[in-house]
């Protein structure tokens, strides 16, 4: 069987952009002419129970999971026992019932993010409904009244940082406007091994505690040599004024954040498989809590055929950048 693989990344340099996310510059998903991915062979996934759950009855169960992302042990909050949570499949149309229990010891929740859907059903505790008590279950019930690519989340504290989060792909009921031999949804996260309540006190004394890519000395005596003198103190006080750093790009950089895919550290190298020219689609969902993404595959266009869920006129890119929360389909033939 010819079998082919659209990998994470291959070259130590990739690697290493991609750990850092949008401060150091790319998320490169494989390297086309290096790897020669659409010859090379890979084995085939071992099958995953319970990674895709479809139908119009759900049983979620929001519990502590153990993990080790970076050589040290951590407890995550999970879906089912997964992160990423299951992949739900819906269809336009259907009544669906979510039933979802917390085995947590705190409140939790899960928010549908983009998903049409009455006020009490939306799973944003303080405002329709009053959370998932620890041990409680709350029967989300509704009508899915549009398609395309969504994700959903917890609402409460910092329990979509440690993991809580999951896509959604809702198949529309006359069809795909884009056709596709084959999908791969593509969640871009991070993980960290701090508390995240910690981390959160911490900016809430010090905005830029994780930015190292700050003004120094040096840069203002260039800069002053280049520009002159006043100019340069006026760009100073400018930015002291506005209390903030030309260089932040992220309030939490790689310093803190090990950045993954579908739940997968750039050293597990997640990889998805193709077979050679088909039209692949790629949804990509960024799930992380406060990480930009820049997203390229060298040597391949990617026309992006949805943004947010909403089919969009086709428009084909080398790369895209992709903000906290949002979602691109992306065709691509490798
Ligand atoms: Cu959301």
């Amino acid at each position: 069987m010819d079998r082919s693989d659209l990998t994470l990344e291959g070259l130590s340099r990739s690697r290493r952009r991609f750990v850092q996310g949008l401060a150091g510059g790319v998320l490169v998903l494989g390297s086309a002419r290096r790897f020669g991915w659409a010859a090379a062979a890979a084995p085939a996934p071992a099958s995953d129970v319970g990674a895709v759950l479809s139908g119009t009855e759900f049983n979620l169960e929001i519990g502590a999971l153990a993990v080790n992302f970076t050589g040290q042990p951590g407890i995550a909050t999970a879906v089912n026992g997964r992160l990423p949570a299951p992949l739900l499949r819906w269809r336009e149309g259907d009544a669906i019932t979510l039933r979802v229990s917390n085995r947590l010891a705190a409140p939790s929740s899960i928010h549908w993010h983009g998903i049409i859907l009455p006020a009490d059903m939306d799973g944003v505790p303080g405002l329709s409904f009053d959370g998932i008590g620890a041990g409680e279950t709350y029967v989300y019930r509704f009508r899915v009244n549009q398609s395309g690519t969504y994700w959903y989340h917890s609402h409460s504290r910092f329990q979509e940082q440690t993991g809580l989060y999951g896509p959604i792909v809702i198949e529309p009921r006359r069809g795909e406007r884009h056709s596709a031999d084959r999908e791969h949804v593509v969640l871009l996260s991070e993980w960290t091994d701090r508390d995240p309540e910690h981390i959160y006190r911490t900016l809430k004394r010090q905005s830029n505690y994780f930015n190292f890519g700050r003004h120094t000395v040096g840069d203002f005596l260039n800069d002053a040599r280049r520009q002159g003198w006043k100019p340069t103190v006026t760009d100073r006080l400018m930015w002291g004024q506005m209390r903030m750093d030309p260089t932040d790009l992220a309030d939490v950089s790689g310093y803190a954040y090990t950045y993954l895919m579908n739940g997968t550290t750039p050293a597990g190298n997640w990889t998805g498989l193709f077979r050679r020219s088909e039209r692949v689609r790629l949804r990509f969902i960024n799930g992380s809590s406060m990480s930009f993404f820049d997203v390229r595959i060298p040597g391949l266009k990617l026309t992006v055929v949805a943004a947010d869920g909403q089919d969009v006129e086709p428009v084909t890119v080398d790369e895209f950048r992709i903000g906290t929360a949002e979602v691109y389909d992306v065709i691509v033939e490798p």
